[in-house]
């Protein structure tokens, strides 16, 4: 069966769907509830190692690294027109490889860090850039033996690679053995037609989920139907993580309650042989 764990960033976010707080009041907290993990937010790929002995230390497992505060706090931008700053972005998730992996973390995360893909007159060409930046860094992901999780980001947040099958389509010219999707049922619920069907599609593509409710909030506080699309993931085979990545309204144990008896409850329909 699904393991479930909750975004989580110890430090002030430009982000609103990612638990807060400080280290040692959230994990604890964490794992008495009975969460499987925390998924980590961060700036700085050197606090990962720390963060995840603490969570190990409280039976928590780290699934992956998201690294988007990247893009928000400091601009770092895979796809940006200038190559200073795509450097500084490659260079920046080549660090997260090389700490996850030293930390075993299954996989580091390619969300807003790939930047809007805006500043180019068509958008096959920030593709293009998009692709070149990710060859090099599937090649830390080989030698550090750790997932690149690249996800479909709905319309507003970026040009680049909206829906399941543009993803996939992708990833399959970039042709690299590391490369996974990350659906996210927040963006999903924007771009896809029907949600289960493309997560089916997705199959053994599916490396993470993240995991909120219509609106964002917790599994819960909107009208998704969580036994249906835990129904298509098991179906194909996935039986990783699924991370919540949800506003923390209207208070962090509250929200982390919800998630985890909204997701019990739909994982209770499914198939007990795991
Ligand atoms: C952004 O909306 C998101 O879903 C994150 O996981 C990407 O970094
Ligand atoms: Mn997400």
């Amino acid at each position: 069966m699904f393991k479930i764990s909750i975004a989580y960033t110890p430090q002030r976010a430009k982000f609103e769907a990612v638990a807060t707080g400080t280290p040692e009041a959230v994990i604890p907290l964490l794992a008495e509830l009975g969460y499987d993990g925390v998924e980590l937010s961060l700036l700085d790929p050197s606090d990962l190692p720390g963060l995840v002995t603490l969570a190990r230390d409280h039976g928590l497992e780290v699934p992956a690294v998201g690294t988007g505060l990247n893009y928000l706090h400091l601009g770092l931008d895979l796809t940006s027109p200038d190559e200073n700053v795509r450097k500084r972005a490659r260079e920046r998730l080549l660090e997260f490889v090389e700490n996850a992996g030293r930390s075993e973390v299954a996989g580091v995360i390619v969300g807003l860090i790939r930047g809007r893909g805006d500043g180019y007159s068509k958008t096959s060409e920030a593709l293009k850039v998009l692709e070149e930046q990710l060859r090099v860094i599937c090649r830390g992901a080989l030698d550090y033996g750790v997932k690149i999780l690249l996800e479909p980001l709905n319309r507003y947040e970026s040009l680049l690679l909206n829906t399941v099958a543009e993803a996939l389509e992708f990833i399959s010219r970039l042709d690299c053995e590391k490369a996974y999707l990350l659906l996210d049922t927040f963006h999903m619920n924007i771009e896809e037609p029907v949600i289960e069907d493309s997560i089916r599609m997705a199959g053994g593509r599916i490396g993470h989920f993240h995991i909120a409710d219509s609106n964002r909030y917790a599994p819960g506080m909107g009208h998704l139907d969580f036994s249906s699309i835990l129904s298509a993931l098991h179906d194909t085979g996935y039986r990783g993580f699924i991370s919540a990545e949800v506003i923390v309204k209207p208070d962090f144990e509250t929200v982390a309650k919800l998630t985890l008896s909204t997701l019990k409850i739909a994982m209770s329909g499914l198939t007990r042989e795991g």
